[in-house]
């Protein structure tokens, strides 16, 4: 029976979720078959049968397992064959490059495309993402926060990425030749921006550009597929 991955939709079916991505990295690295079952920000009963409020949420077979770091570490325990890890250190910096691109990447990135993306909820969910996000910039329209950030915050945030530019190096991958979560994890982020908005958040020279081209390549073209905002 293949995997249902339970995944955030917006607007035009484009899927912003950057935490989804990384789930459907995970398994298709894994070389898994799965069936997306797209749901709004309000549909939370969908996602009961995980005790979860927040996507994803996969349903293995009768196993629910959420969170994306959670479905990683199910999928590395039930398929060994095709490892996402393979050692208790790959593992260590995998969960280390999760840490940077949550607590780093995405807060630079939000502000620069919240506007972008509110534009892109369902109706239905808008006044639930207005309520949720909105407090994060208390007294601020996205719209502020977005013009403000793009005319301040890109040289900071695009510093960020620094430590991504160095563990690429000359290289293929963040993880060396093959993609691995590092990779997964930055590539989210950005495929999080592609989905809503047109803003670039790399340089035309930046050495990350021709890495994201490979990672919109991988797996069938799964991230260059995706709806996208352009
Ligand atoms: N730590 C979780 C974070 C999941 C998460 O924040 N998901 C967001 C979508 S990117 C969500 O479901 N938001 C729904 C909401 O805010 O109600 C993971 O790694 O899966």
């Amino acid at each position: 029976m293949a995997i249902k991955l339970y995944d955030l939709r917006l607007k035009g079916d484009r899927r912003p979720s950057p935490f989804c991505w990384r789930a459907k990295f995970a398994l298709a690295h894994t070389g898994l078959a799965w069936t997306e079952v797209p749901i709004g920000f309000t549909d939370k009963a969908a996602l009961a049968f995980a005790q979860s409020t927040l996507v994803p949420v996969i349903d293995d077979g009768g196993t629910p397992v959420k969170d994306s770091w959670q479905i990683a570490l199910h999928l590395e325990a039930t398929r060994p064959e095709r490892p996402l890890f393979k050692s208790t250190q790959a593992r260590a910096f995998a969960e280390f490059a999760s840490g940077w691109t949550d607590q780093t990447v995405h807060p630079g990135l939000f502000p620069l495309l919240v506007a972008d993306l509110y534009d892109k909820v369902e109706d239905k969910d808008r006044a639930y993402f207005l309520e949720t996000r909105g407090k994060r910039f208390p007294g601020r329209t996205f719209d502020e926060v977005q013009r403000t950030a793009r005319e301040s915050a890109i040289p900071a945030f695009r510093a960020s990425l620094h430590p991504a530019r160095r563990a690429l190096g000359t290289g293929v991958y963040l993880c060396g030749e093959h993609p691995g979560w590092a990779d997964y994890a930055l590539a989210s982020a950005l495929l999080w921006c592609r989905a809503v908005s047109s803003f670039k958040p790399l340089a035309e020279d930046d050495a990350l550009v021709p890495w994201f081209e490979r990672m919109l390549d991988l797996y069938d073209s799964m991230g260059r597929r995706a709806p996208a905002t352009s």
